[in-house]
């Protein structure tokens, strides 16, 4: 049913108090019209009902890093198909105060409030390579409500709780749509600093239960600009109860900090084709005003006993693969990085100064900014004549070696720049990279 209390969201993002009235007149007049369209829905299996329950349980409690009491509810999703959740969390501001869940300080930043649970998502997450399930774009904190707005992340592909469909709109449209079984699934996390901790831990049990109450929840298919809202007049399973028999005890308080160790560990992720030729990282530092090499590292580089010395490397049956590094380096300087692998573009100069106190530092920050650190710098394959460009030049090289019957051996180096996936053989496969990464540049 709709509730004309309730806020409106608009697609550009912002609560829209005044305008509700009339946006819910044309999200009706959208039903009407849409009677064909809902058809085309219904038959793509994406819907909302009003099955569907959001479910929220606490307070779960710890001791944070400082001292302060950390009180965490969990947020469950049932029988929902839907490409986005809403509700409204009102909680109880004499004891409860969002706080960050990393720290438990004060926040006004929904993001930080809440963690996503990732585990029910993992495949999902890593056949799409995205590091977050859902987006919080419209979820923000007020003096004594907590205004969520799931949206799954539109980059997350088909699989699972996630779907990608097909809809009609009336254009063919994809859209990006939760799909939760009927049995729960936990889905975020939210986090709350216990204020007036001793009065707190003395409530009684129907106390504590008016802590947390749920105000209002939809689920909705949004088709282009329409937004289909489905509210549930059932209240909302919100359970609250402290187990204070588990509080665990008081942390003692963190050690001094050490010294700073003289190194630290250049992190990060690299990816590019055939597993067969290292990565190759040149390390340059400014000695007396010029740029001087300091090392080459490569990722076959192993101990005595075989122990690769810098990080791991994978691959995929296609050739495709990754190489997480760890290179420890000396403080007190200034890095110029150059990244390369055969047939590779060269992925060049990457600067930063070696972190005062940090142990670590991330060469995928350094190279693509922050919030980039998970994901790998992919190297374009395909520069055979090793002049920086994937061009015509190198496709005739290419052509002189493929599909060629010949054993490898005796072409040597030649044939392995041109075997781009490194299974053996120039083929179509090897081609079909050339031509996808023609003319390409980071
Ligand atoms: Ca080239
Ligand atoms: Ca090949």
């Amino acid at each position: 049913m709709y509730s004309p209390q309730r806020d409106v969201y608009s697609k550009n993002g912002k609560v829209n108090r005044k305008a509700g009235k009339c946006i819910m007149k044309r999200t009706i007049i959208t039903i009407g019209m849409l009677a064909a369209l809902l058809f085309n829905i219904l038959s793509i299996s994406v819907y909302a009902d009003e099955t569907g329950m959001v479910s929220v349980q606490g307070l779960r409690l710890q001791y944070a890093d400082d001292g302060s009491l950390q009180a965490f509810a969990d947020v469950s999703l049932s029988d929902i198909q839907a490409t986005g959740v809403d509700f409204e969390l009102k909680y109880d501001n004499r004891y409860l105060t969002p706080s960050e869940f990393a720290t438990n300080t004060p926040t006004r930043e929904a993001a930080l409030m809440m963690s996503e649970n990732t585990a029910p998502f993992e495949a999902v997450l890593e056949k799409s390579k995205a590091d977050h399930v859902f987006e919080l774009k419209l979820s923000q904190i007020l003096s004594n409500l907590v205004e969520v707005n799931l949206v799954p992340n539109p980059n997350l592909t088909k699989l699972g709780y996630i779907t990608k469909v097909d809809a009609f709109a009336p254009e063919y449209k994809k859209l990006t749509a939760l799909n939760i079984p009927d049995s729960n699934i936990q889905v975020v996390t939210m986090s709350f600093k216990v204020t007036d901790t001793e009065t707190f831990l003395k409530l009684s049990g129907e106390e504590l239960s008016n802590l947390l109450r749920v105000e209002s929840d939809a689920h909705y298919v949004y088709v282009n600009s329409d937004k289909l809202e489905y509210f549930d007049d059932t209240p909302l399973n919100v359970q609250v109860s402290i187990d204070t028999e588990h509080i665990p005890a008081k942390p003692t308080p963190p050690p001094e900090p050490e010294e700073p160790t003289e190194q630290f560990n250049l992190t990060g992720v690299v990816a590019g084709w055939n597993p067969n030729q290292p990565f190759i990282m040149d390390i340059y530092s400014e000695q007396d005003g010029s740029e001087a090499l300091v090392k080459t590292v490569k990722s076959t580089d192993a101990d005595e006993e075989g122990n690769m010395l810098y990080g791991i490397t994978s691959h995929t049956m296609l050739g495709y693969t990754e190489w997480a590094f760890s290179i420890p380096l000396d403080r007190g300087k200034e890095y110029t990085i150059r990244l390369s692998k055969l047939s590779h573009i060269d992925y060049i100069d990457v600067s930063f100064t070696a972190p005062e106190t940090e142990n670590e530092l991330n060469f995928n920050t350094a190279a693509k900014g922050e919030g980039k650190e998970k994901q790998a710098i992919e190297l374009i394959a395909g520069d055979i004549n090793d002049d920086g460009l994937v061009t015509f030049s190198d496709r005739a090289e290419f052509m002189r070696f493929f599909n060629l019957q010949k054993p490898k051996e005796l072409f040597g180096v030649e044939f392995n720049k041109n075997d781009l996936n490194g299974d053996g053989t120039v083929s179509f496969s090897d081609y079909d990279l050339l031509l996808q990464n023609y003319d390409k540049q980071y």
